[in-house]
């Protein structure tokens, strides 16, 4: 029923000529509970580990084929992993019927490159793409859920052309938004419910709506989430929005001090025909359904953009309507470091790096030396 392997990661493919590794082997060196990292550095850190144990597993039933296989960040990774063309036909994996290893990877594999999601306790989860990871929840929001919000959205008298980035759409985009902290919709009940079930499926966010600053941009290194204001967009006939990534830039997350870690949508209404979202790397394409939502991560853990994420609204066809509501999940990007700190630390690196390269007596023989001086300053203390 599911990929050759019971593996999330089977299938992945690092090189097409030379695979050098099985993603098995990446994937079983991760542990599921692994907190969520904050830095580039710490990610490729652990990278570095991940090699170590696949490594130090060579004899065991992992095949290894080149021992210097470097694991590759999500950001860098040119890579997919992919389900069966015949299961996404079907609709995707649905996770709660998944063998349990499967799950397991799936989940584990999340909370350590993007971010912990509550994946078993969601039952209509279905896994769409392994990596980068995209999946769908079906009946996220209830039928009457989405028709009270579509009601107050078109009522609201609120809905203007969308804008990207602030500035006016450039044929990119031809839908119409409303931010739902206007226009009577702020303390709407589907826009509270959409936030409850947002925190419920991804706990790094618990609690977060009942927060004064829970919708205030996070400044860099302050190790906070945030939600950006939920919208609803309305897609007429013909509208569409083009191509293009919901992460940002790295150089614009470093100004912001935050990154677009999650994306929710939740498809408020049925479009029969066009309408879909398509995500053009990864040949996947979902078909809007009441209440169902979409959920895929525009970043890694470390707050790097993915463009593996690339995606498409594609436009309803004619005499079709498209209601859509967005939420962004937020996080900090990690500490900036001072003109100051960075020098020290290329100096540091430096010095590490002419150190390494010492014979192995000479080297030996400075830490006696520092060893003895510690000591020194210690007893002195
Ligand atoms: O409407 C859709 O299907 C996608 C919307 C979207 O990509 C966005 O709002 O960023």
């Amino acid at each position: 029923m599911f990929a050759a392997s019971n593996t999330a990661h089977a299938r992945v493919v690092v090189n097409a000529s030379s695979t050098r590794v099985t993603s098995r082997a990446r994937v079983s060196s991760v542990r599921p509970n692994a907190r969520a990292l904050d830095g580039v550095a710490r990610l490729q850190g652990l990278g570095q580990l991940c090699r170590r144990r696949i490594v130090a597993r060579a004899d065991a039933d992992v095949e290894i084929e080149d021992e210097k296989a470097k694991f590759v960040p999500a950001h860098e990774r040119k890579t997919l992993s992919k389900i069966l063309p015949e299961q996404l036909n079907e609709g995707g994996v649905l996770l709660k019927d998944a063998p349990e290893q499967w799950r397991t990877s799936f989940t584990g594999f999340l909370g350590f490159e993007f971010m912990g999601v509550r994946t078993t306790e969601m039952p209509g989860l279905r896994v769409l793409n392994i990596d980068p990871p995209v999946f769908t929840v079906d009946d996220f929001l209830g039928a009457k859920e989405c028709d009270a919000l579509v009601e107050s959205a078109r009522e609201s008298g609120g809905l203007k052309m969308s804008a990207i980035g602030g500035a006016d759409n450039e044929n990119i985009r031809t839908s119409r938004t409303v931010a739902l902290n206007s226009h009577g919709l702020e303390s709407h009940p589907t826009k509270n419910a959409i936030l409850k079930r947002a925190e419920y499926l991804l706990p790094a966010v618990e609690g977060l709506s009942g927060k004064p600053d829970a919708f205030t941009a996070p400044k860099a290194g302050e190790s906070k989430w945030a939600f950006e204001l939920p919208q609803v967009a309305h897609y007429s006939g013909g509208e569409y929005f083009k191509a293009h990534e919901d992460g940002f830039p790295l150089s614009i997350a470093v100004d912001k001090g935050y990154q677009r870690r999650a994306t929710v949508l939740v498809y408020l209404n049925d479009v029969e025909k066009g309408g879909s979202t398509k995500f053009e790397h990864l040949g996947i394409e979902v078909q809007p359904k009441k209440g169902k939502a979409l959920v895929f991560f525009p970043s890694t853990a470390a707050c790097m953009p993915d463009a593996r994420t690339l995606h498409t609204a594609t436009p309803a066809d004619e005499g079709h309507e498209k209601w859509v509501s967005q939420l962004w999940v937020a996080s900090s990007t990690p500490p900036v470091p001072t003109p100051e700190e960075l020098e020290e630390e290329l100096k540091e690196k430096a010095a590490q790096a002419e150190y390494a390269k010492l014979p192995r007596a000479q080297r030996r023989a400075m830490e006696k030396e520092k060893r003895k001086a510690d000591k020194k300053a210690n007893k002195g203390k």
